[in-house]
C-alpha cells in the first residue's frame, strides 16, 4: 500500500486569486458575459471564478490584436521580436516551480510530469523560435516572409501550458498577433502566462487570452478580423471549425485526435519496451493526442510483454498531483471520466478481457486506475476510438506486413511506435505507417525542433521546427 505524502508547501508558493478576468491589451478586465468556476480535478475544490468571453468581449480582443499588429508588431524587427521571446523563455524558466504546481493543481497531472516535461519545455519552446525570429528569410518562404496578420488559437486541457506555447511561440516569432482560448477547465496557467507577457514587457494587445467554453472559441474562429485558426482539440470541433471558416479567406491548422499502435516485434529489448508502453499510455492519464493507446505485440512475445508489463504497472502510484512520487494523476474532469468509464464498459461488453493493478484510489476528485484489455479484435470500438484515459487495447500480430496493417487501419494518423533490434525494420515501418511522428524504441518524446502534426482524422498542418513557421507566415 502506498503512503501519500503530500506536499503543501507546494501548494503555497502559487497564489491563485478568488477571480480572474480577461487579459486584453495588455491588461486583466471585467468581461461582459457570465463566468464559470475552475476545480481541482484531484479534489473538487473551486480554485477560481473565471470570466467567461462573450462575443462583445472576444471582439475587442481582436481588435487590439490587429491594433498591435498593424502599430507594432509586424513593424517591428525580427530580431527585436526575439528578445521579447527569449524574455518571455527566461521568465518561464525563473517560475518555473510556479507554473509547474499550478499546472498540476488545474490539470491533475502529476508535478513529476509538469516539472520535468511540460514545462521545460514550453520554455525550450519559447527559446526555439525566438531563435528563429531574425532569420525567418532562411525558412524557404522567400527572402522577405510576412506574417499572416490576427491569429486565433484556440486549445485543449491535456496540456494547457504546452499548447499555448506550440501555439503563441512561432505566430509571435513570424510577426502575428494572438487572440487565444485556454480549455475551460484548465484556464489557469494561461492567465499566468498572460502575467509573464505584462512582466516581459511585452507592447499591449501582442497577446490576449479570452477565457470561456466553446462558444467563445466559436466567436474567435469565426470573427472576419481573424486572418488565421490553430485549433488543437477534438476532431468533432476540428471539423466544425473548418466548415466555421470554410468560404473565408483564414488559414487553419488543426491538430486532432489519434490512436497510436505502439508495435513491439519479438527482437525488441523487452524491458525497454515494457517502460515505453507504461509511458505511451499513462502518461499524463492517457490524456495525449499522440498516447500510444494500441499495444501491437508480436505473437511470440505476447505472454512475456504482457507479464511483464503487468507486474510494472503494479508499481504505478495513482494519486496526489502534488506527490513528486506520483505517476498517474486525477483524470482531467467528469466528463471526461465519464467517457472513460464508458467506453472501458463497452469493451467489457464486447468481450474483452479487462485488468487493473489493485490500487486505493483517493475519494474525492476523478480517477481511473492504469487499466489494460486483452483479447481485443479490430473490430472492438476500444481498437477504434479514442479513449483518452490511461487505458491500454492489446492486440497481437505475426509478421510486420500484419502489423503494418493493424497500425495503419485506423482513422487517425498521428503517431507510432516501433520496438525492434533492427534498424532496417525500423526505416521499412516507418515508411509504411501513416502517422505524423513515427518513434523508435522510445515514445512521447518532444523537441522544439521536430514538426508535430497528422495524417488523416488527426488534423492537417504541422507545429514545431521549421515546418512549424509555415502555418505563420504568407
Ligand atoms: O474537446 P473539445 P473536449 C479529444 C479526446 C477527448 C475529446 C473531448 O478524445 O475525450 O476530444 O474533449 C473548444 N468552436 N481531445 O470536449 O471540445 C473548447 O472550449 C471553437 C483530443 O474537451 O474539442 C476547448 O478549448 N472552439 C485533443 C477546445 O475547443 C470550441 C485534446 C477543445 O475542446 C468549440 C482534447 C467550437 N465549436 C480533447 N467547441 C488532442 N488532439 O490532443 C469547443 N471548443
Amino acid at each position: 500500500k502506498f503512503e501519500y505524502a503530500p506536499a503543501p508547501e507546494s501548494r503555497a508558493i502559487v497564489d491563485i486569486k478568488p477571480s480572474y478576468g480577461l487579459f486584453i491589451d495588455g491588461d486583466f478586465v471585467d468581461g461582459h458575459g457570465k463566468s464559470f468556476k475552475t476545480i481541482s480535478p484531484s479534489t473538487e475544490e473551486v480554485l477560481a471564478e473565471i470570466a467567461e468571453a462573450d462575443d462583445a468581449d472576444v471582439d475587442l480582443a481582436v481588435k487590439a490584436a490587429r491594433r498591435a499588429y498593424t502599430r507594432v508588431w509586424s513593424k517591428m524587427s525580427g530580431a527585436e521580436r526575439g528578445k521579447y521571446l527569449f524574455r518571455i523563455a527566461r521568465i518561464i524558466q525563473e517560475r518555473a516551480r510556479e507554473f509547474a504546481v499550478l499546472e498540476s493543481i488545474d490539470n491533475g497531472k502529476p508535478i513529476k510530469e509538469t516539472r520535468d516535461v511540460d514545462v521545460p519545455i514550453v520554455a525550450a519552446h519559447f527559446f526555439y523560435y525566438a531563435g528563429w525570429a531574425d532569420k525567418l528569410s532562411y525558412a524557404g518562404y522567400g527572402p522577405d516572409p510576412q506574417p499572416l496578420g490576427v491569429a486565433g488559437q484556440v486549445i485543449p486541457w491535456n496540456f494547457p501550458l504546452l499548447m499555448l506555447a506550440w501555439k503563441i511561440a512561432p505566430a509571435l516569432a513570424c510577426g502575428n498577433t494572438v487572440v487565444l482560448k485556454p480549455a475551460e477547465t484548465t484556464p489557469l496557467t494561461a492567465l499566468l502566462f498572460a502575467e509573464v507577457c505584462q512582466q516581459a514587457d511585452l507592447p499591449p494587445g501582442v497577446v490576449n487570452i479570452v477565457t470561456g467554453a466553446g462558444e467563445t472559441g466559436r466567436a474567435i474562429v469565426s470573427h472576419p478580423g481573424v486572418d488565421k485558426v490553430a485549433f488543437t482539440g477534438s476532431t468533432d470541433v476540428g471539423r466544425a471549425i473548418a466548415k466555421a471558416v470554410a468560404g473565408s479567406n483564414k488559414r487553419v491548422t488543426l491538430e486532432l485526435g489519434g490512436k497510436a499502435a505502439n508495435i513491439v516485434f519479438d527482437d525488441a529489448p523487452v524491458d525497454q519496451a515494457v517502460e515505453g508502453i507504461v509511458n505511451g499510455i499513462f502518461f499524463n492519464q492517457g490524456h495525449v493526442c499522440c498516447a500510444g493507446s494500441r499495444l501491437l505485440v508480436q505473437e511470440s512475445v505476447a505472454e512475456e510483454v504482457l507479464a511483464k508489463l503487468k507486474r510494472r504497472m503494479k508499481t504505478l502510484r495513482v494519486g496526489d498531483p502534488l506527490d513528486k512520487n506520483t505517476d498517474v494523476g486525477a483524470i482531467n474532469s467528469a466528463e471526461q471520466l465519464a467517457k472513460i468509464r464508458e467506453l472501458s464498459e463497452i469493451g467489457e461488453a464486447e468481450g474483452a478481457e479487462r485488468w487493473s493493478p489493485k490500487c486505493d484510489l483517493p475519494q474525492n476528485g476523478f480517477w481511473f486506475p492504469p487499466t489494460i484489455f486483452t483479447g481485443v479484435s479490430q473490430a472492438h470500438r476500444i481498437a477504434r476510438e479514442e479513449i483518452f484515459g490511461p487505458v491500454l487495447s492489446v492486440l497481437t500480430f505475426r509478421t510486420p506486413k500484419e502489423a503494418v496493417e493493424k497500425a495503419n487501419n485506423t482513422p487517425f494518423g498521428l503517431s507510432a511506435g516501433i520496438w525492434t533490434d533492427k534498424g532496417s525494420r525500423i526505416l521499412w515501418m516507418a515508411s509504411q505507417l501513416r502517422a505524423g511522428v513515427v518513434w523508435s524504441n522510445t515514445f512521447n518524446k518532444f523537441d522544439p525542433a521536430s514538426p508535430f502534426g497528422g495524417y488523416k482524422e488527426s488534423g492537417y498542418g504541422r507545429e514545431g521546427g521549421r515546418h512549424g513557421l509555415e502555418a505563420y507566415l504568407r
